[in-house]
């Protein structure tokens, strides 16, 4: 069975984007691979984190993947923070990739904005953590939002550095798994921008927790041009806003494009709005109401991320003790 590594970051209330880009994906998963899923709180920290609000969202970004149905018995859910190796690892990788590999990533560029300067260096080799992250447990397949596709190509250049560098064949591959039509949802504010748990507008995107009213007003306030809905896909391709709507819809419905347009195609967007909200609270409202039901108990999401803790432990301390033997580490212990 080929291990799957997957994590998200618990700087926010999960979103739509999240939820249809990973999330939703994740489940399903797990029928047929072995799954370690990871709230990255050390990636989180990339950017200021209030500490009150990282540990309730810590606990929350939990709770959310329990009730979208991660399963933490057959498979593993952990912290982060609470594997040492993921931090350990990294710094091997800080000192493998090369500044001009760090320098073409786009998503730097996008979250330090134009006071780059001002950035944390650990937002700069955030890519390095992600890729040991993944190579701590030496999966080889990793389920992502197409917007990570060139964070996992540094992973793998990473691996076959190390492994030039040091004369092995230690790190394997990876591949990233894209899915689904809607493996990137924009912001409902801004068709060309990614929708975000930390953009600063909550009217930028749906929340996993918003209630059926504050999803049906979201939809409704979200960004369209006034042309009619199309007949036709390729009319979709320079209208942000309408091609991002009929891909939630899509997504949600798990149909494609074109089967939307040949429902909503000529009409106004009015009954797609109503329709749209209609869909995404019947998925969406029974995550929100278990994840209400699995917060209420604090200690037992307590007790799920120690045991995974212990699982993600038992595979990751021996692959990164190998790995600093590889490097020359002298192990005293
Ligand atoms: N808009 C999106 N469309 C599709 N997939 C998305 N993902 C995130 N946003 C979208 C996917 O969700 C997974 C977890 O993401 P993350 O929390 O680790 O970081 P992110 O990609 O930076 O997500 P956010 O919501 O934009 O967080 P902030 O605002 O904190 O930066 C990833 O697989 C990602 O592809």
């Amino acid at each position: 069975m080929q291990r799957v590594f997957s994590g998200i970051q618990p700087s926010g209330i999960p979103t739509l984007g999240n939820y249809l880009g990973a999330l939703r994906n994740w489940v399903k998963l797990q029928d047929d691979h072995e799954c370690i899923w990871c709230v990255v709180d050390l990636h989180a920290i990339t950017v200021w984190q209030e500490p009150e609000a990282l540990r309730r969202q810590s606990l929350e970004m939990t709770a959310v993947l329990l009730a979208c149905g991660v399963d933490p018995k057959r498979h593993i859910l952990f912290l982060q923070s609470a594997v040492r190796a993921h931090a350990q690892l990294a710094w091997m990788f800080n000192c493998v990739a090369r500044l001009g590999w760090l320098n073409r990533m786009t998503q730097f560029k996008d979250k330090a904005g134009k006071d780059r300067e001002n950035a944390s260096s650990g937002l700069y080799v955030y890519p390095n953590l992600m890729a040991a992250d993944i190579h701590a447990y030496h999966a080889t397949r990793v389920p992502v939002g197409d917007d990570q596709r060139q964070h996992l190509e540094l992973a793998n250049d990473i691996a076959q550095k190390f492994n030039h560098d040091y004369g092995v064949e230690f790190f394997p591959a990876i591949e990233p798994l894209i899915m689904g039509p809607a493996a990137r949802v924009m912001s409902l504010r801004d068709g060309t921008k990614k929708m975000s748990k930390s953009d600063p507008s909550d009217q930028s995107r749906i929340n996993l927790n918003d209630d059926s009213d504050t999803i049906a007003l979201k939809v409704r306030r979200a960004k369209t041009d006034p042309l009619p809905l199309p007949a036709d896909v390729s009319e979709l391709a320079d209208r942000p806003e309408a091609r991002n709507l009929v891909g939630i819809f899509a997504a949600l419905a798990e149909t494609d494009h074109a089967a939307v347009l040949k429902d909503y195609g000529g009409q106004g967007f009015g009954t797609f709005k109503t329709a749209l909200a209609d869909l995404l609270v019947e998925r969406l409202s029974p995550i929100a109401a278990e994840t209400r039901r699995l917060l209420d108990d604090e200690a037992a999401l307590l007790q799920v991320l120690a045991s995974g803790a212990e699982r993600a432990e038992a595979i990751a301390n021996p692959i990164v003790r190998e790995a600093e033997r590889l490097v020359g580490f002298v192990n005293v212990r």
